[in-house]
């Protein structure tokens, strides 16, 4: 997902870009903004926390992309090519070491397992958004 800060700054082309050009497939997408029942439920797993609420807050406050991107290996890949929660210690070359200061402003969201992918999806698409296709290039990505 591409949080607010991303889109409202512009940076949703160049991380498309990123996801597309390394291969990975994306098979659903969208721009909404997330109500706080969503969003809510999406960071459940930081209910209590004390940034729980600015989290909420923050991702609800406009539009996000949601996407679900497909590929051998693609959650930890997508966790890498995001870099550290926080971009003061993110790595210069992925995304939050490249666009972001600030933990709270991150810029982007990754599934952190199979599992989480899997509700997340859940919250997010109903199974007709959900495209299956070939991309043209797969025999030169995969052996
Ligand atoms: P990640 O987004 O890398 O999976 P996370 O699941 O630990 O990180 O936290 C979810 C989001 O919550 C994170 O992207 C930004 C916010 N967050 C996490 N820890 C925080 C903290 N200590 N202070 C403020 N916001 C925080
Ligand atoms: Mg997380």
């Amino acid at each position: 997902m591409i949080k607010p800060d991303g889109v409202q700054r512009g940076l949703v082309g160049r991380i498309i870009q990123r996801i597309e050009e390394k291969g990975f497939k994306i098979v659903a997408m969208r721009l909404s903004v997330m109500d706080k029942e969503r969003a809510e439920k999406h960071y459940a797993e930081h209910a209590g926390k004390p940034f729980y609420g600015d989290l909420v807050e923050f991702i609800t406050s406009g539009p996000s992309v949601q996407m679900v991107v497909e590929g051998k290996g693609v959650i930890s890949a997508i966790r890498k090519m995001n870099g550290a929660t926080n971009p003061a210690e993110a790595a210069p070359g992925t995304i939050r070491g490249d666009f972001g200061i600030e933990t709270g402003r991150n810029v982007i969201h990754g599934s952190d397992s199979p599992e989480s992918a899997a509700r997340e999806i859940a919250l997010h698409f109903s199974d007709s958004e959900i495209f299956e296709y070939k991309r043209i290039d797969e025999p030169w990505l995969y052996e």
